[in-house]
């Protein structure tokens, strides 16, 4: 038994979690604390928020809103989100905490005093109007090798070149929109091109039994050749920076933020952290495939030069990434499926979103998430093999037996699940064929093959039920549908100690109807099995009392996916329509330079969405409509509901706009409608398409009415 501390990409406090998170990092990991929890080993699963970085003060400088509300509004929103979906953190920090300012101060002034910095005076943009200089996402520009024009200073999130600020063609301030000018200034540096000589290059080429995606990744940084990389910045927000003459600079957040991994553990365990982080103790990343650098690079070579016994990763089994519905996860475009909405309109169905989004893990390569695919998933997966496969067991059981195992009183050959010949060396074929290949695959980080195997035994239940009909037998031969059902039984057992990790919670409600609790000795001897040891088949013993069956999982109609698909579509045509809403701005803007304006246009910038052809903008049916009654919708303090005439038409409307306007200040308007939206019911009421508004420097919303009044249902092109 060894000490292992698992990992978890601290997610950035600046928005909720979605189902790319999910997918690629959140539940892989839990599943993987889980599993080494019950095979008895010692396990802290740690994580937390990400509290500084540029992503961060962009949106609170956006909001109008301190960098410490952002943080606090989302670190809430995305630890709340975790713990209901049932991700079994020992531990959810947040790194704009004391222990984490006071240790990765440490931690820096450690390297400083072993001189393993480099401090480097350079000319670095500098944006005048707003008297700072502009690091990472501070910069935006023309990405050097695709051209994209809305790259960071850090990134090409089109392409996914690593950039330097100086890198950017047409480099741009996102702070105030003007061109920066290069002024000097001092950093500290970390020499990664001599630690590569030094030690990464030698320590990545014995990483063999890393999967081939990080290597891939790890081996192109090294043959380019690693340069040296600054650990300090030019912000305010952030960790300052722990030396004399440091004001103003705070440390590179990808600095700190693993540190954040090391000050959760002391958080937790303030008496024996440090055993987590030295020793023969084993260290686990679970991340997305962007984070990768920082991972096996750049963190490693950090604790590598603090040395002290500091371990480094065992494993780090970082994932691609998902896609939904044809397109890639956005937050700025609200493309995604967001954890906590999902969890407030779905609150039953937390193992169903657990369950698909480890079938479709991208591990090897990016995958996609749809809501017609989640629907089949749950409906012919999970409620059609394994729920239906419980559900008969328990059903048959009751109904024969009262729920009591009953005793075989002669096995026969003709209804044995497996073939006894089989039975080597008293290895049971169930466990060889199941249970073991499950092990072995979670051991190898393949938690979508590991899932589709526990599938399989409830498939193979299925059809033995199938096979036998014991609902037929019971009529001719009565020990025979004894030995059919037991056998069923305890499949079906089995298969719920399997499921616990993947679906924790459905797991714990069948071994409820099996009315059976497995002790810590019975569930490490499952996941024991293969491993050194023979797998253990177990088995409820004649007159055990099975509980009363219920539904494991409930069918998903069609009208919960249609809602959740039109709430998609509403994100895709509010995309389109601020596409068409900024390039009529920029025009109108051309020549007269409004601070406010452009420094808002500048950050819509930064969010710029993709080209859409004309054809995808001639789909929207875009009117003008006046309102001609407008009230509040009962118990939604957002929402109005509103009257509209559209030519010879009358429309309801829904919009989100209660907190912004009385419904008396909006009757008469003439506003924009988007009128081809897919209708949808809000609050039982049914809205026939959306308003488009624009939003003010100020975060108020002002409606698109035409400037001169027109006649309502005239097109708009
Ligand atoms: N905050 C997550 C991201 O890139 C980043 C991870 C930090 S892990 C130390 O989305
Ligand atoms: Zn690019």
């Amino acid at each position: 038994m060894s000490k292992i501390t698992i990992t978890a990409a601290l997610p950035y406090a600046n928005g909720p979690v979605h189902i790319g998170h999910l997918a690629g990092v959140y539940i892989p990991a839990d599943i993987h604390a889980r599993v080494q929890r019950l095979r008895g080993e010692e396990v802290l699963f740690i994580c937390g928020s990400d509290e500084h970085g540029v992503p961060i003060t962009l949106r609170a400088r956006k909001e109008g809103v301190t960098s410490q509300d952002v943080v606090d509004r989302y670190h809430k929103i995305i630890g709340d989100s975790f713990r209901d979906l049932g991700i079994s953190f020992d531990i959810y920090s947040r790194t704009s905490n004391q222990t984490h300012k006071d240790l990765s101060q440490a931690f820096f002034k450690n390297l400083y005093d072993k001189g393993a910095f480099k401090e480097i005076r350079s000319e670095q943009y500098y944006d005048e109007q707003a008297g700072q200089f502009l690091a990472d996402r501070y910069i935006v520009g023309t990405c050097p090798s695709c051209k994209n024009e809305g790259a960071y200073g850090d990134q090409c999130e089109k392409c996914g070149s690593t950039l330097s600020p100086t890198e950017l063609l047409n480099p741009k301030s996102a702070l105030s929109g003007t061109v920066p000018v290069m002024r000097e200034t001092i950093n500290w540096y970390l020499p990664l091109d001599e630690i590569q000589e030094s030690f990464l290059n030698e320590w990545i080429g014995g990483k063999s039994h890393w999967k081939s995606n990080v290597l891939g990744q790890c081996k192109s940084w090294l043959n380019e050749g690693l340069r040296p990389r600054a650990m300090t910045r030019d912000l305010e927000w952030g960790v300052p920076v722990p030396l004399e003459g440091a004001d103003g600079k705070v440390l590179y957040v990808w600095f700190e933020a693993p540190i954040g991994y090391i000050s959760a553990t002391k958080e937790l365990r303030p008496d024996d952290w440090e055993q987590w982080w030295t020793g023969d103790s084993r260290l686990i990343h679970f991340i997305g495939k962007d984070n990768i650098v920082f991972h096996c690079i750049i963190f490693p070579a950090m604790l590598h030069l603090r040395g002290d016994g500091y371990v480094l990763p065992e494993q780090v089994p970082a994932n691609e990434f998902l896609n939904l519905e044809g397109q890639k996860i956005s937050t700025s475009r609200n493309w995604a499926v967001w954890l906590n909405e999902y969890l407030e309109e779905m609150p039953n169905r937390k193992d169903e979103l657990r369950y698909v989004l480890t079938s479709i893990a991208p591990e090897t390569k990016d995958s996609e998430f749809t809501w017609k695919d989640y629907q089949t998933r749950v409906n012919s997966e999970l409620v059609g093999i394994l729920g239906n496969f419980a559900n008969r067991v328990l059903v048959l059981m009751q109904k024969y037996y009262e729920g009591v195992m009953p005793t075989v009183e002669a096995v026969q050959e003709k209804y044995r699940l497996f073939d006894r010949s089989a039975v080597v060396g008293g290895k049971h074929p169930m466990v060889e064929e199941y249970i073991v290949p499950v092990v072995k695959l979670l051991g190898q980080y393949q938690f979508r093959d590991a899932q589709f195997k526990m599938m399989e035994l409830a498939r193979l239940g299925n059809k033995y039920l199938a096979d036998h009909e014991p609902w037929k037998l019971i009529k001719t031969d009565a020990d025979g549908t004894a030995q059919v059902l037991s056998e069923a039984v305890q499949v079906l057992y089995n298969l719920a100690m399997m499921m616990e990790p993947f679906m924790p919670e459905a797991s714990g409600r069948l071994l409820a109807q099996l009315q059976v609790n497995p002790d810590a000795k019975t569930r490490k001897d499952f996941w024991m099995a293969g491993d050194g040891v023979d797998g253990v088949w177990f088995e409820l013993a004649a007159g055990h009392q099975l509980g009363s069956p219920g539904l494991l999982f409930q069918k998903i109609e069609d009208d919960v996916i249609e809602v959740q698909i039109s709430k998609l579509q509403a994100a895709g045509a509010a995309n389109a329509a601020a596409v068409i809403a900024e390039s009529a701005s920029k025009s109108n803007n051309s020549g007269t330079e409004n601070d406010k304006n452009m420094s808002g246009a500048i950050e819509a910038m930064a969010e710029t969405k993709p080209e859409v052809t004309y054809d995808d903008f001639a789909k929207l049916d875009l009117r003008v409509a006046t309102v001609v009654a407008c009230e509040k919708v009962e118990k939604a303090d957002k929402l109005l509901k509103l009257t509209l005439e559209v030519g010879a038409e009358t429309r309801t409307v829904v919009s989100g706009i209660a907190l912004h306007f009385s419904p008396e200040e909006v009757v008469g308007k003439q506003v924009l409608l988007l009128a081809n939206l897919a209708p949808r019911k809000m609050r039982g009421i049914e809205s026939q398409g959306m308003i488009l508004m624009a939003e003010d420097a100020d975060g108020k919303l002002v409606f698109m009415s035409p400037s001169n009044a027109v006649a309502s249902g005239s097109g708009v092109s």
